[in-house]
């Protein structure tokens, strides 16, 4: 295989910083990390800059995000939903300065967030746990969280996948600033959130939660037994997210298969979101590979010209070159969230 799915996070964060822009991806998976470690990490980090004044590694400028995710293209509408499985819209209330009535301080005590919750984490010692259950209908969903901190509460909060306990990601919020955060996440998935105090936090926070299912017909389809029959001649639509389940379980790749004539023939890719790097890889029925191409960078259409040498079934798979697309993303959306590509095999 030329794939590149194994490449290291280094390269994926040397990708993210070429990209430039104001939005920030906050940390990758890290593997090994266990429950509460990066709470600890971000106390030390705070104590260690001596208190308030440190600068978290945080968002966008403090600006609200948008209320609504932005519209979908090529595709329909993502359908944008409560989290299921949960207590419904009447989550945790907390005030501060006086004792939780639910008890979830740890992992094994998390709570369903539901569509809202009201936390105040206003010592030291508080941590709230939390989950959120993605459906377990073979597509990727964007969970989006959007915390509205009152002027003085000041959250940190730290993202871990249930089925092997790995860190999806960790970061804070400035203080007493609205923002969100969007995770991908893999169907039938659980998602933990370890709220904390971050820096002195004196004030009510309210949490809030969706998610968007991925806008592709032909999951489940991320590896070549999945691969999905096409025509050649007819647009194909679809959405490259990365279903975060584990650290090693996270594959973004779409796979198809069409049956083509002996000759040469063209893919022409017609849309694709600014931020996906659309690479394009073409092996035979016995897995031997064909071609390989993708466009000049990031957001770019290209026809793709390859020959095949006999009549037959071949596979294609499409997937972000080089490396796999942020899973977690602070402040203002990607596009590549809710908008998907199309090409047609000619
Ligand atoms: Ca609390
Ligand atoms: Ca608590
Ligand atoms: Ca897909
Ligand atoms: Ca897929």
């Amino acid at each position: 295989m030329t794939r590149f799915h194994g490449v290291n996070i280094g390269i994926s964060l040397a990708v993210l910083a070429l990209s430039g822009g104001c939005k920030l991806e906050v940390g990758e998976a890290d593997d090994d990390a266990t429950g509460g470690e990066a709470a600890k990490r971000d106390r030390e980090r705070e104590e260690a800059a001596g208190g308030t004044t440190s600068a978290p590694p945080s968002s966008t400028g403090g600006t609200a995000s948008p209320s609504t995710p932005p519209p979908s293209t090529g595709g329909t509408t993502p359908s944008t939903t409560p989290p299921p499985n949960t207590s419904g819209s009447t989550g945790v209330r907390e005030d501060c300065g006086v004792p939780e009535a639910v008890n979830n301080e740890d992992r094994d005590h998390a709570q369903p967030l539901g569509s809202s919750a009201t936390i105040c984490v206003d010592d030291d010692d508080d941590e709230d746990w939390f989950y959120i259950d993605a459906p377990d209908d073979g597509k990727a969903h964007v969970i989006r969280l959007d915390v509205e901190q009152t002027a003085e509460a000041h959250l940190g909060v730290a993202v871990y996948a249930d089925k092997d306990d790995s860190e999806i990601t960790h970061t804070s919020f400035d203080l007493g600033v609205t923002d969100a955060l969007y995770l991908t996440v893999a169907p039938g998935s659980r998602t933990l959130l370890d709220f904390y105090e971050y820096g002195t936090s004196r004030g009510l926070i309210t949490l809030k939660t969706s998610l968007t299912t991925e806008l592709d017909e032909n999951e489940p389809n991320n590896d070549r037994d999945e691969a999905k029959a096409i025509s050649a001649g007819s647009g194909v639509h679809g959405q490259i997210l990365v279903p975060y389940l584990t650290a090693e379980d996270r594959e973004s790749a779409d796979w198809y298969r069409v049956e083509l004539k002996a000759g040469p023939h063209v893919l022409h890719l017609t849309q694709v979101p600014e931020r996906v790097w659309l690479g394009v890889w073409i092996s035979d029925s016995n897995r031997v590979e064909v071609d390989w191409d993708r466009p000049p960078n990031a957001g770019a259409l290209f026809d793709f010209k390859f020959e095949v040498p006999a009549d037959g079934a071949y596979y294609f798979e499409v997937d972000n070159y080089p490396a796999e697309l942020p899973v977690a993303v602070q402040g203002d959306p990607e596009t590549y969230l809710s908008e998907g590509y199309v090409f047609t095999i000619e």
